[in-house]
């Protein structure tokens, strides 16, 4: 197993705001659980090496192996819970940031809550909400080989050190992906996703596509500054998708 991502290693590399305090277990059901006590900060961050019960989206699982991931829960408190689904596309483009910085590889969100490589599923997103906190889980697979990847998963599953071939060192990699998370955070509480609609633009990996959300069927387009993905249908109407399960291939 790789080093586990100990207070005493990663503390030190802190520079900003998020990661005080910095709860770290060896094993846990799910760090989104850790976070759940009233009197946490915004700020606070749990990270597990390994978690049993890793969820997804809608009772889906989150598959790790122990000591090979990023798992991870950020515990946000916005002024404004209104716009709080927007924050998966705020993770999302952190995550991205930081495997294109970490990997040399161009990543890409898939609304609203994947980071893919390749059109490999890299990262994800889980936003929970409590009161008037939102708790974002991220999960991110790192030093994991081909066969500790999930093969039944919805989407192929990579990390990073399959899309490499190299170990990267998930201290440095959190570390940073906290950073990336605080700047666009601070740019979101100031401006909202605005500022980062060229870069959602350019990292879209759905544009084009014909897809299924719910109901709506329809060519993705794209997503706009309260966080909707534009689906143009058929007949040339248009319809903004506020969320959903998205199907490629409509
Ligand atoms: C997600 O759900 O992608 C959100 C994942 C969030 C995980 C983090 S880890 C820290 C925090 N604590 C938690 O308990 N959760 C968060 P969804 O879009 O529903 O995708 C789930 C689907 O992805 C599964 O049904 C599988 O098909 C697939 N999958 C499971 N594990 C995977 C992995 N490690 N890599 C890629 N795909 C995976």
């Amino acid at each position: 197993m790789a080093e586990p991502l100990t207070p005493d290693r990663v503390e030190p590399l802190l520079r900003g705001r998020l990661g005080r305090p910095y709860l770290w277990s060896e094993a846990s059901p799910s760090t989104q659980d850790v976070l759940r006590d009233a009197d946490l900060t915004e700020g606070a961050v749990a990270v597990t090496e390994h978690q049993t019960a890793g969820r997804g989206r809608v009772g889906r699982r989150w598959e790790d192996a122990p000591g090979t991931a990023l798992l991870l829960s950020l515990l946000l408190r916005p002024p404004d819970t209104a716009g709080a689904p927007q924050l998966s596309l705020v993770c999302a483009l952190a995550v991205a940031e930081c495997v294109e910085a970490t990997t040399g590889l161009e990543a890409r969100v898939r609304w609203p809550n994947d980071v893919l490589v390749g059109g490999r599923k890299v990262a994800g997103i889980l936003l929970e909400g409590h009161e008037d906190a939102v708790v974002c889980g991220i999960g991110v697979n790192v030093s994991q080989t081909e066969a500790a990847l999930p093969r039944d998963a919805r989407t192929p599953a990579a990390s990073l050190r399959t899309l490499t071939g190299r170990e990267q060192d998930r201290a440095a990699l959190l570390v940073l992906l906290l950073e990336r998370l605080e700047s666009r955070y601070d740019t979101w509480l100031a401006g909202g996703l605005a500022p980062m609609l060229p870069e959602l633009d350019r990292r879209n990996v759905l544009r084009g596509r014909e897809v299924r959300v719910g109901e709506n069927t329809g060519s993705a387009g794209a997503i706009t500054e309260r966080g909707q993905l534009t689906l143009t249908h058929a007949d040339g109407t248009t319809t903004l998708v506020v969320s959903g399960e998205v199907t490629e291939g409509g």
